[in-house]
């Protein structure tokens, strides 16, 4: 397994192809705690070992230097990850906006359509698929998703990302893992785009270099209060990039925003983890009845969720990934729900529902944001365990068996637990 050091500023897109790829590989990263953009990355040693003097960085435990993120995070990646690798859209758009580049109208209307291009390029190939290569997670997601993150993150307002539902859908896929969010925390789409800000470049570009400060500072300031300064903004910046890139400090701090919404509501008597581990451990004749004699109606509900656009799923294997795709976004619901999720039919003729079961009487995809990505291609219907139509569908559903409205028999099911 790879370990070393990375070399890195904070924030810095391209070291989270590197960070994240090694939180799904296992890989130990340190990141250097006492790098400083500009001044390190130049210094002599540094160049003697990474002559570009370019980050991120990284020298591994045995002495080997790599430069260029790509290839740092194919090293630190294992098997699964390394497949393939899509190349990115242009951020010319967004650094304009963030005054870290002039701007020219005619290059930001230039790359507002090598990024629609991208986008619609990349929307229809995840029509048919969850991941963009094969039917795993591989770093071309990782990548391609970083490359994205600012985009989405500043421009993308709803309007704009509306045309591309599957990479948002996807993009959002790969940004709530939870190795994702490790590193970036509980990523925010962007509600309003950025807008051109002519005084943000002035106030970069006026900013003066670390040479010229120190040549005015040597003019204007006493020997004594400038190395004070200096120690200050030395400190300071040591100080920011530990706060804000050590992965531990990272995942711990992500820790309190991803507080599970079911928390909030009454447990009451139902062991949903005891009836999950009754499920697959126990025969339907058994786990069935076992259901009924545990479930408590009064702080947790069932519902049956029935795709809306079956007429749009062709093969089967890909509306099982539609499924298991859904069942990973809502990773975080898993704590307080349940659910069986069933294909009926064959490929070119076959619907998708499902039987979900979860803590409270509402919906509870509206608890958590993250949770929204998928639910409203469903229609929810809320169902009276009293009644006997009630106890049909969960037999049908938790045993795999029957057929859809239509007649379309059961094909496969899935299971969320
Ligand atoms: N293709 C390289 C680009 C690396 C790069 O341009 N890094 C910038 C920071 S974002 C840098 O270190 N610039 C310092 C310099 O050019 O002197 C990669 O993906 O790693």
């Amino acid at each position: 397994m790879a370990s070393g050091t990375l070399y890195t500023y904070p924030e810095n897109f391209r070291a989270y192809k590197v960070l994240i790829a090694a939180q799904y590989s296992g890989a130990q990263i340190k990141i250097a705690d006492d790098f400083v953009f500009g001044e390190t990355n130049k210094s002599e040693a540094f160049l003697k070992k990474f002559p570009l003097g370019k980050v991120p960085a990284f020298e591994t435990c045995d002495g080997k230097c790599i430069t260029e993120s790509n290839a740092i995070a194919y090293y630190v990646a294992n098997d699964q990850l390394r497949d393939s690798e899509i190349l990115p859209a242009s951020c010319a758009w967004v650094f304009p906006l963030l005054g870290i580049m002039p701007y020219n109208k005619q290059n930001v209307e230039h790359a507002k359509d090598d990024v629609k291009k991208a986008l619609t390029a990349l929307n229809s190939h995840l029509l048919t698929r969850t991941y963009l290569v094969g039917e795993r997670l591989t770093l071309a997601d990782i990548s391609v998703a970083m490359t994205l993150l600012h985009l989405y993150q500043y421009i993308l307002e709803p309007n704009l990302r509306k045309p591309y539902q599957n990479v948002n859908r996807w993009f959002q896929t790969i940004i709530y893992q939870p190795e994702s969010m490790a590193v970036i925390g509980c990523f925010k789409l962007a509600e309003k785009t950025l807008e051109y800000d002519p005084k943000k470049f002035a106030e970069t570009q006026g900013k003066p270099s670390k040479k010229e400060k120190k040549e005015k500072e040597s003019k204007k300031e006493s020997k004594e209060s400038k190395e004070s300064k200096e120690a200050k903004e030395a400190k300071e910046s040591k100080k920011e990039a530990v706060e804000e890139l050590d992965p531990t400090d990272i995942a711990l701090a992500a820790e309190p925003k991803t507080t599970n919404p079911f928390d909030t509501l009454p447990k009451g008597s139902f062991d949903l983890d005891d009836f999950k581990r009754f499920y697959s451990n126990e025969d339907e004749a058994k786990s069935i009845p076992y259901f009924w004699q545990k479930f408590d109606p009064e702080h947790y509900s069932i519902w049956l969720g029935e795709y809306k656009y079956n007429n749009e799923l062709t093969k089967v294997f890909m509306s099982c990934n539609l499924i298991s795709g859904m069942y990973q976004r809502l990773d975080k619901m898993r704590k307080g729900a349940f659910a069986s999720a069933c294909l009926f039919g064959t490929d070119n003729d076959s619907s998708i529902s499902g039987i979900w079961v979860w803590r409270g009487q509402e919906l509870a995809f509206t608890l958590c944001p993250d949770w929204q990505v998928d639910y409203e291609s469903y229609s929810w219907t809320k169902l009276d365990p009293t009644k006997e139509e009630t106890k049909e569908l969960v037999q049908q559903y938790f045993s795999w068996t029957g057929a859809d409205k239509e007649g379309r028999k059961f094909n496969q099911g899935k299971i969320f637990k």
